[in-house]
């Protein structure tokens, strides 16, 4: 089965693929879109429909998901969260972001956090959303050269690596976007 995956991010394409075995995903490309599609709402939840249903409304796609994802850090009441693409600015850079997590929680000794993934699916009309979530710790510098964003200082709960210094396998087996992609997995073989 074919469904469009409507990201700008080849991280995430990578990863959902890595589980979506069965499934062929199309990229944004693939039909013609290379623009950043809005994402302007106050949740991580209504930001993920804002960008599948700009899709389907946009570019005559029938079936299509979109996720959106989060760093909720509980000293930081749940900052960056539907900020955390932008979290030091327009330009989206990753190290800029993850700078900026370590200088504001430079003085707080809770350093508890998590990530949150919503998918959001469109199919035959219907609008459906899966959430994920993992529990962890932000370190207090970067280490390890895989993953992305804000992996290189994200401990997960009970984990000796954190998600940069494991390999995407590892990370994909306990990882909130996997757990929000098994849940729409599950949906759609049982439909
Ligand atoms: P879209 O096109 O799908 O919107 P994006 O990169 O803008 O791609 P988000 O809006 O979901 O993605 O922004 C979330 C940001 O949070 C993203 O830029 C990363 O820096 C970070 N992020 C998302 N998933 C992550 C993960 O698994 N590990 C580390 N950081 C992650």
């Amino acid at each position: 089965m074919k469904i469009v995956f409507a990201t700008g991010n080849p991280h995430k394409v990578e990863e959902i693929q890595a589980i979506l075995k069965g499934y062929e995903l199309i990229g944004l490309a693939d039909i013609g879109c290379h623009e950043d599609i809005p994402e302007t709402n106050p949740t991580i939840k209504e930001n993920a429909l804002q960008k599948a249903r700009y899709v389907v409304e946009n570019y005559g796609v029938k079936n299509c998901f979109a996720e959106d994802t989060g760093l909720e850090i509980d000293a930081l009441n749940g900052e960056p969260g539907v900020y955390s693409a932008r979290y030091a600015g327009p330009e989206k850079d990753a190290d800029a972001n993850v700078h900026k997590v370590l200088a504001k929680l430079a003085n707080y000794s809770d350093r508890s956090a998590q990530f949150r993934t919503v998918v959001a699916l469109i199919i035959e009309g219907e609008e459906y959303t899966f959430e994920g979530i993992i529990r962890g710790t932000i370190q207090t510098e970067k280490s390890g050269s895989g993953g992305f964003g804000y992996d290189p200082v994200f401990l997960p709960e009970g984990e000796t690596r954190n998600f940069a210094e494991m390999s995407a396998d590892e990370k994909n087996k306990i990882s909130h976007r996997a757990k929000a992609v098994l849940l729409l997995k599950s949906f759609l073989e049982n439909r």
